[in-house]
Parts: C-alpha cells; structure tokens; sequence
C-alpha cells in the first residue's frame, strides 16, 4: 500500500492534483491505515495510468472520469467470474433486445475495443457457440449478439476516414465467413492511421492478391476462425502465391507461433496482432 507521496512518485502526477481528482471524481479509493492515514493500492496505480492515457489521447479530466467509473463498473464483474458477460448471454438467449443493446452500448463507449471483446463479448459468443455446437442452443441468440456487435464495430469502421497511409489488405480465409474479429482488427488498424481495403468475409486469395498488387498493400492480412480454411488458405499462399506480405492472424493461428511455413502470423490477441501492424507501420517510415 502506498502514500500519496508515493502514489505521486509511482505515477508521475502531483499529490495535490491526485488529491482534486479523488475529492471532485472519487476516482481513487484508498483504505485508512492504522493511525488513520490514506493508502492507495496498486488498481489506484492503475487507476491514475489509465486516466493519464485517456488525458493524453485529448480527454477532459472529468469525461475520463466518468468513464473510469464505468470501467471499474465492467471490470469488477468480470474479475467475478464473468457476470457481465453472463448477462450478455442472458439477454441474448432471453430475445430482452433493450438489455441486450442497451448493454453493448454501455460496453463500448466505456471499453477499449480490445477489452471489450475479449473480456466481454467474446466469451459471450463463445459460450454461445459451444452450447449451439452442443445441441443446447437456438442460433438465434447467437446471431442476435453476434449483429448487434458487428452494427457497432461497422460504424466506428465507417466513421474513420482514410488517410493517406500506407495500405493494410484485410480479409477471412476463403470459406470463413466469421468476420467479427476481422472487423475490429479493421477498425484498430484504421484507428493506427493505416489506410484499410476491408473485404469482409471469405475471400478467394488469388483475388485478394490482385487487388493486394494494385494496391500495393504493405501487408495483405488472412484472418482466420476456422481450422480447415486456415489450412487451405496457408497452403495456397506458400505454394502459389509467395513473395507478397502475407500475414495470417485470427484465433485459428493462436497455436501457429511468429511465423508458419515462412509467412508472418499476427496475434494471437487482437492487441499483440495490433503491435505487429505497428511495428510494419514505423520500419515502414523510418525505412
Ligand atoms: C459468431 C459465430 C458464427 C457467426 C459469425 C457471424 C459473424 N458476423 O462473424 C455465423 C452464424 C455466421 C457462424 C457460422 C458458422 N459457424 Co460459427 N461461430 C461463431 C462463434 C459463436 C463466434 C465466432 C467468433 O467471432 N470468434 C471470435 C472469438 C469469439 O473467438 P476466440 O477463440 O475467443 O478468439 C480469441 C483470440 O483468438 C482473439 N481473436 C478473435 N478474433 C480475432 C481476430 C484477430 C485478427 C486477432 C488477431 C485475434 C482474434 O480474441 C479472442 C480472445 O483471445 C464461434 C464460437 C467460438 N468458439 O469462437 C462459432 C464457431 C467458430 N463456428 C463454428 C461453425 C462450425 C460454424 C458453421 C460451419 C456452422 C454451420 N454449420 O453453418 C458456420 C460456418 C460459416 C462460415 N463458412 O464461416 C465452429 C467452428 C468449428 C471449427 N473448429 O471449425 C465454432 C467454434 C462453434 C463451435 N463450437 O462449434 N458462426
């Protein structure tokens, strides 16, 4: 447990501005010590980070606040075994469209896409999925939840005008239509400043790679969900179509390592494939 002092030396803001934020926002929450001083713990540490990064990125201290609040709100479940995402499944499986919408607002306007997804919403599909694979499940729920996050990333997607970056090709494997990870890897990487030619679902690679050519795309990016056109898709590329930049990602790749029969795999999390694009985006510009 830290002092204020502390918590200022740890995290580089001013004990007396620590002091107006706990005071106007409550953001900290410290315990008294014995002789009845406040000690903060290491989440205020994480606390006071992550409201720096949101005042960095041009948020006003009392709108990141607010968030931070709701933040905590999400997190706690969470660390409670998933409640929140339990009520995501809960009002999917229910057809309580208020709840199930109103819920995924709140989720992301408060959230990181990243955190979002895979703290909440992907294991609500998950458990959707498997209970569908089991037998014990209407699909209907699944596609409910599933619609109603792919509305929400599409419209951060369309919102973000491209610039006029280097180009980042991003499809599913041919015969994969699972498109949602695909489309918040599209959003991040647009957020990134990359300019993203976003084709969606299954995509014949020999397409991909003419269009990749024209465009002269720094990477073409194969997501993949499913195994067996994650093989196929791997085994066109190395065989037929090598020498472009082909990255392949997406959970069918989590067990792939950095790189497979000679080609770049991205992840296995959202936010690793994230830094990857990334780091091809500043060899690019200092190169
Ligand atoms: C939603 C869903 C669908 C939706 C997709 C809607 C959409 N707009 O995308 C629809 C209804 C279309 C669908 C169809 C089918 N589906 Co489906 N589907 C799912 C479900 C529930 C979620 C898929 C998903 O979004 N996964 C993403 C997340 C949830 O997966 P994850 O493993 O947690 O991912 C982790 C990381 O890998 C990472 N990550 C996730 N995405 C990405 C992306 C990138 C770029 C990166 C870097 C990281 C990353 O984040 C996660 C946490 O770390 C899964 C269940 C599951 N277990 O995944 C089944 C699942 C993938 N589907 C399955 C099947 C069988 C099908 C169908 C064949 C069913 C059928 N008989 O028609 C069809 C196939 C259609 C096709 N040709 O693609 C199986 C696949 C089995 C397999 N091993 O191949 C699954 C696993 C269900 C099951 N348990 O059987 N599906």
């Amino acid at each position: 447990m830290l002092s204020i002092g502390q918590l200022a030396e740890r995290t580089g803001v001013s004990v007396e501005t620590l002091r107006a934020w706990e005071r106007r926002y409550g953001v900290l929450r410290p315990v008294r010590s014995r002789g009845g001083h406040r000690r903060y713990s290491a989440a205020d540490v994480e606390r006071v980070m992550w409201l720096i990064n949101r005042l960095t990125s041009g948020e006003r201290i009392a709108q990141a606040a607010g968030s931070l609040c709701l933040v905590d709100e999400f997190r706690r479940p969470r660390l409670d075994h998933g409640i929140m995402s339990q009520e995501l499944v809960a009002a999917a499986r229910d057809g309580d469209l208020l709840k199930l919408e109103a819920d995924l607002d709140r989720v992301f306007a408060s959230l990181p896409i990243t955190l979002a997804l895979d703290s909440l919403v992907f294991p609500a599909l998950v458990e959707l999925g498997s209970c569908w694979a089991g037998g014990e499940e209407n699909v209907t729920a699944e596609h409910l939840l599933s619609e109603s996050v792919a509305r929400r990333l599409s419209s951060r997607f369309g919102a973000l005008r491209p610039v006029d970056g280097d180009t980042l090709l991003i499809c599913c494997a041919d015969g994969d239509n699972h498109v949602l990870g695909a489309l918040a890897f599209a959003v991040l990487a647009a957020t990134d400043g990359w300019t993203v030619a976003y084709l969606a679902g299954s995509t014949p690679l020999p397409e991909a790679a003419r269009l990749g050519t024209m465009l002269a795309a720094k990477a073409l990016v194969v997501v993949c969900t499913m195994p067996e056109p994650a093989g196929v898709a791997l085994d066109y590329v190395t065989r037929s179509a090598p020498g472009l930049p082909w990255v392949f990602t997406g959970p069918a790749t989590a067990a792939w390592g950095e790189v497979r029969e000679g080609v770049s795999v991205w992840g296995p999390s959202l936010d690793e494939a994230r830094e990857a694009s990334q780091t091809l985006q500043s060899c690019r510009r200092t190169g």
